[in-house]
């Protein structure tokens, strides 16, 4: 029998992953879609046939009409809807953020340890990226010697009205927070951000792009140039340094065109497309994962971890010098099973 997924929140992502369960995920369905605004919720449920539509998580979850919750609705909303879902008992993918800062993070960690159960899947879905999982693997392997630095480039075209400076790190170098240490095997030590030459074009409440600069305890030292301003599209790569060679991913790839003197490959316009195998191989992991009983991707300490980064690099931000991280140990509940 299908897992009956309710998806709260129905804005990009949400209405992104419905039609994601609908059309490329199997042994789910989605039975509810959670949305305050009626026009969003409609234009879902027309994706959803059968779901019935909800204003609030409450109402689905007293309607026994869900096996699993899907949260994507913006960061500020998670840590109650967590809370909520833990309560109840069911597997939960959310949306990255976590939540928005360690202390809610650190909530909703002990909330997930009290019911005895995990039951949290964080959605950083670069984990679930064929490339990233290959450097991993390449990395782990030490076949071009030990790891020494990696080169991360995070660029998206442009950024929506609401995207304020502190959402270069809550929103978007997040994602290097946790994958970085994923691929790296350590954990981050500490955060220094640093301003090139603002980029006039960027909107003007933006000094951007900026470099963040991770260091890691195992010695590997990171730099992510984050810029959302870059206008000709969205792009997303790293190049990773090792003792005896140099491996790139995230390259534009794809149909090559030579024409008219120029040669031009296309690149992604954002990231339901860059990403797009991504999501739904991590969407399926975690629908396996959920009928199985298990979680199968990032954890609530995971995503704590990466809040208590994001805390220090926003810091960082309006600060010379680098930020110090202090993470506690992994408690025996998230340690790798
Ligand atoms: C957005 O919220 C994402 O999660 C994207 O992956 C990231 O590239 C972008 O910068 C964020 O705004």
């Amino acid at each position: 029998q299908d897992l009956r997924i309710a998806v709260v929140g129905a804005g990009m992502m949400g209405a992104d992953h419905i039609r994601r369960i609908t059309t490329a995920i199997t042994g789910a369905t989605v039975s509810a879609v959670v949305e305050p605004d009626a026009a969003r919720r409609g234009a879902a449920l027309a994706d959803a046939p059968g779901a019935q539509g909800f204003t609030d998580l409450d109402g689905v979850l007293a309607s026994g009409l869900a096996d699993a919750v899907l949260i994507a609705t913006p960061g500020q909303f998670h840590e109650e809807a967590l809370l909520a879902v833990l309560a109840a008992g069911l597997p939960v993918l959310c949306e990255k953020p976590l939540t928005k800062e360690p202390e809610s993070s650190w909530r909703v960690v002990e909330a997930e340890m009290a019911g005895g159960k995990q039951l949290i899947q964080v959605g950083f879905m670069r984990r679930f990226d064929r490339e990233y999982e290959q450097l991993r693997a390449l990395i782990a392997d030490r076949a071009a010697g030990e790891l020494v630095m990696l080169h991360a480039r995070h660029r998206n075209a442009s950024v929506p009205a609401s995207y304020v400076q502190s959402m270069l790190i809550n929103d978007s170098v997040v994602h290097e927070f946790d994958v970085v240490p994923w691929l790296a095997g350590g954990v981050v030590r500490s955060v220094e951000v640093k301003y090139p030459r603002r980029n006039s074009g960027a909107p003007e409440r933006l000094r951007e792009p900026i470099l963040v600069i991770m260091e890691l305890d195992n010695g590997v030292l990171v730099d992510v140039e984050m810029n959302v301003s870059i206008g000709f599209g969205y792009q997303v790569s790293t190049e990773a340094v090792f003792e005896q060679g140099v491996a790139r991913i995230g390259e534009p790839s794809g149909l090559q065109l030579f024409q008219a003197g120029r040669f031009a490959v296309a690149e992604h316009a954002d990231y339901t497309t860059r990403f797009r195998e991504a999501y739904d191989r991590q969407v399926q992991a975690w629908v396996d994962g959920a009928r199985r009983g298990v979680v199968a991707g990032p954890s609530a300490f995971d995503g704590y971890k990466v809040a208590v980064c994001c805390a220090a690099g926003v810091e960082a931000l309006d600060k010379e010098g680098p930020v110090t991280v202090d993470l506690p140990v992994t408690p025996a509940f998230y340690a790798e099973r």
